[in-house]
């Protein structure tokens, strides 16, 4: 399948210049609320911009997979969604879908099929809790073991197993990097407690490790939500055990539950945990045009 590549990232892929994809999950319905879904989309896309680097939105747009979203569209990305993993791809394609939400396992996939090779998002899926029961684990974690793209991401939200979703990712043979910090992070906070197994410095920094990787695969990059806009951990953690309970009790399964659960925490914690969203998501677009640099001086 051949994605309809915008034309400004088509130039930029062919002539080598940095690129960076982002999903479209985050920016519908399914993520942020209005109208900070739209702040955040012109943040990232600045901060990319600020850098030298190319944007491209990835989502399907009535039944056509598209990488790099026309400035007129936008306002589509920003509207009501269905969900598109990976998997989901194909079907949004066949059936025609107006709006399918790429997560980050369809954007690296996206990404990675039309020569781009980082990709920015706020947090990744993850293994849940409860997993023993479930199986829940999300496709992310594979995706990005198995597409040779850089993903940065500020860590997984804590309603994840986090311990399980190191374990995971070791497994699959993804190289798990902290941007110039140990820990994991934890999306609202720059540490889960939990250390990463590699800490780098700069962006020539992982362009090295990507030139020397032993398998085809993707890397992933920490990087902790700024200082100053970090959430207290202690109130965190009332909001995300009532927000798992809550999909409990309601007897929300698979795809359904992490925008469920999103959805509970951003009620719960009224509008605090939006200018944090805002402001990691900003972060990791910047921190993703820097290493595209890198990488395109390679
Ligand atoms: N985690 C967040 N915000 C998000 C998501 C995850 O903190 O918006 C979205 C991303 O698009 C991610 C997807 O790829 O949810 C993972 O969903 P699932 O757990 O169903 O794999
Ligand atoms: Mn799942």
């Amino acid at each position: 399948m051949k994605p309809t590549v915008h034309p400004e990232v088509a130039d930029a892929v062919a002539s080598g210049a940095p690129v960076v994809a982002l999903e479209s999950t985050i920016f519908s319905n399914l993520g942020l609320p209005s109208p900070a879904n739209a702040e955040a989309l012109s943040r990232c896309l600045a901060a990319i911009r600020a850098r030298g680097a190319v944007p491209a939105l990835t989502a399907v747009l009535d039944g056509a997979a598209v990488v790099g979203v026309d400035e007129g569209t936008h306002e589509r990305i920003l509207g009501e969604a269905r969900k598109v993993a990976e998997r989901d791809v194909p079907v949004a394609v066949a059936q025609g879908w107006s709006f399918g939400a790429t997560t980050v396992s369809a954007s690296v996939a996206l990404a990675h099929l039309v020569g781009i090779e980082v990709f920015a998002t706020g947090g990744i899926g993850g293994v849940h809790r409860g997993v023993e029961i479930t199986g829940d684990i999300s496709a992310d974690l594979d995706a990005i073991a198995a597409h040779p793209v850089v993903t940065v991401c500020a860590g997984a939200k804590a309603f994840l197993d986090l311990p399980r979703t190191l374990e995971h990712l070791e497994a699959a043979g993804v190289p798990v990097l902290g941007w110039r910090h140990e820990w994991f992070p934890a999306f609202y906070t720059r540490s889960s407690g939990l250390l990463v197994p590699h800490r780098v410095e700069s962006a020539d920094e992982v362009a090295r490790v990507w030139a020397a990787r032993l398998r085809p695969g993707g890397v992933l990059v920490t990087a902790p939500i700024p200082e100053p806009d970090e959430l207290p951990a202690a109130d965190l953690d009332a909001v995300l055990a009532q927000a798992l309970a809550d999909s409990e009790t309601a007897g929300i399964v698979g795809a359904a539950v992490t925008p469920f659960v999103l959805g509970r925490i951003s009620e719960a914690t009224s509008g605090r945990s939006v200018p944090a969203n805002l402001a990691l998501a900003e972060n990791n677009a910047g921190v993703a045009a820097e290493i595209a640099a890198a990488l395109a001086a390679l």
